[in-house]
Order: C-alpha cells, then sequence, then structure tokens
C-alpha cells in the first residue's frame, strides 16, 4: 500500500470562523476530542514532531481550527469540546466551528474521535460519536493515553467503552502518544481512508 510522507507535514493555516475555511481541495482528515484528550499529542507523534501542532498547557486554549498539510493531505485539529471553565459564549463558539465545518461539503475521508481510554463514555463523547452515526460519516474511534493503564486494563476499558459508545472494537485503535502504541495501525487506517 502507498504511504504517507509524514515528513512533508506542515502547518497551513487557523481560522476562527467556519466562513474563513479554505475550500476543499484535498482529502481530509479531523480530529475531533474533548479540550485535554490528546489531539494535539497525537498529531504531533503522527507527524513525527514535536512541536509542529502546540500541545496545551491549559486546557481549553485551542479555540480554533487548524489545519495542517501533509503530502497532499489536509489533517484538521477541530477545538476541543467540553472545556468547563469556558465562558458559555466561548463554547458556543467552538460548538458552531465544530458543526460549522461538518455542514460544510467537504471530502472527509475519516473522522478520528479521541475518547480518554481511562474513563467511562462522557456525555460529550457520546454525542460526537452519536453523531458521527447520524451523519454516516467515515469514523474512527482512537482511545488516548493507553500508556496510562496495564495491557489489561486498556482491553477491559476498550471493551467497555466498546459497549458504551456501540463502536465495534474494530473501529477502535488504542493508542498512546507517549510510547507510540497504535500510531503504526492509525497511519494504516489513514492511508486506507486517504490513498
Ligand atoms: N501520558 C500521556 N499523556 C498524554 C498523551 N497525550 C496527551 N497527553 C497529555 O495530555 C495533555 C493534553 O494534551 P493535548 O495534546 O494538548 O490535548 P488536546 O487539548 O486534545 O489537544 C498534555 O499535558 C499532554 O502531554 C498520552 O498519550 N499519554
Ligand atoms: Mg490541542
Amino acid at each position: 500500500m502507498a504511504l504517507i510522507n509524514y515528513q512533508l507535514a506542515r502547518f497551513e493555516a487557523s481560522y476562527g470562523t467556519v466562513e474563513q475555511l479554505p475550500e476543499p481541495t484535498t482529502p481530509e482528515v479531523a480530529v475531533a476530542g474533548r479540550s485535554n484528550v490528546g489531539k494535539s499529542s497525537l498529531l504531533n507523534k503522527v507527524f513525527g514532531r514535536k512541536n509542529l501542532v502546540k500541545v496545551s498547557a491549559t486546557p481549553g486554549k485551542t479555540a480554533n481550527i487548524n489545519f495542517f498539510e501533509v503530502d497532499g493531505i489536509r489533517f484538521v485539529d477541530l477545538p476541543g469540546y467540553g472545556y468547563a471553565k469556558v465562558s458559555m459564549k466561548e463554547r458556543e463558539r467552538w460548538a458552531n466551528l465544530i458543526s460549522g465545518y461538518f455542514d460544510q461539503e467537504r471530502s472527509f475521508n475519516v473522522v478520528l474521535s479521541l475518547v480518554d481510554i481511562r474513563h467511562e463514555a462522557q456525555k460529550l463523547d457520546l454525542e460526537m460519536v452519536g453523531f458521527l452515526k447520524e451523519q454516516g460519516l467515515p469514523f474512527l474511534v482512537v482511545l488516548t493515553k493507553a500508556d496510562k493503564l496495564s495491557r489489561g486494563k486498556q482491553n477491559q476499558q476498550a471493551a467497555l467503552l466498546s459497549r458504551q459508545l456501540g463502536v465495534p472494537r474494530d473501529r477502535m485503535i488504542v493508542t498512546s502518544s507517549e510510547t507510540g502504541q497504535g500510531i503504526d495501525e492509525l497511519k494504516s487506517r489513514i492511508a486506507e481512508a486517504c490513498l
């Protein structure tokens, strides 16, 4: 199978409103998930770069949609949802950005829906996955921060989250941006979806 040359990863642009988004001219991989779930860290790991995507020490800071371009494929870092400490108005802006993005006619090759492997499915995770199913969008559930659990516990949590989210286990990937677990598998699923 052809591979994506991640060494070509570059920051494209950051957008604060849906109207600013550039025309969809390439395949797109979108990354969604709660604030602090590990979206930026995962993208850096996939890109093989330490700091191309800013990992925020203060959660909830990424209030923009960030586009990255890699070997003819766009990676879209969506704003993290569900950060408690922002104003209603700011939360509304994020929700509008995310739904506005999915309302556009873009080429959604695959949406990576990130979920923290350590916890039960949260309300907003259920909403996100429910939305992706409803819209019939191709998606994978990427379980993050697996390095925080033993292998046995990882399997237990993956099974639990599979049930809670109503997503078959083979549509879920267990990953860690610390150890690199699951990253090769994720890359081949992305290549399958885009090439
Ligand atoms: N142990 C561990 N920590 C992680 C992992 N991924 C992210 N983090 C940490 O979780 C925090 C939030 O990560 P970030 O990538 O900014 O999340 P985002 O808000 O979803 O973009 C940071 O402190 C990261 O270092 C992981 O796979 N393992
Ligand atoms: Mg981020």
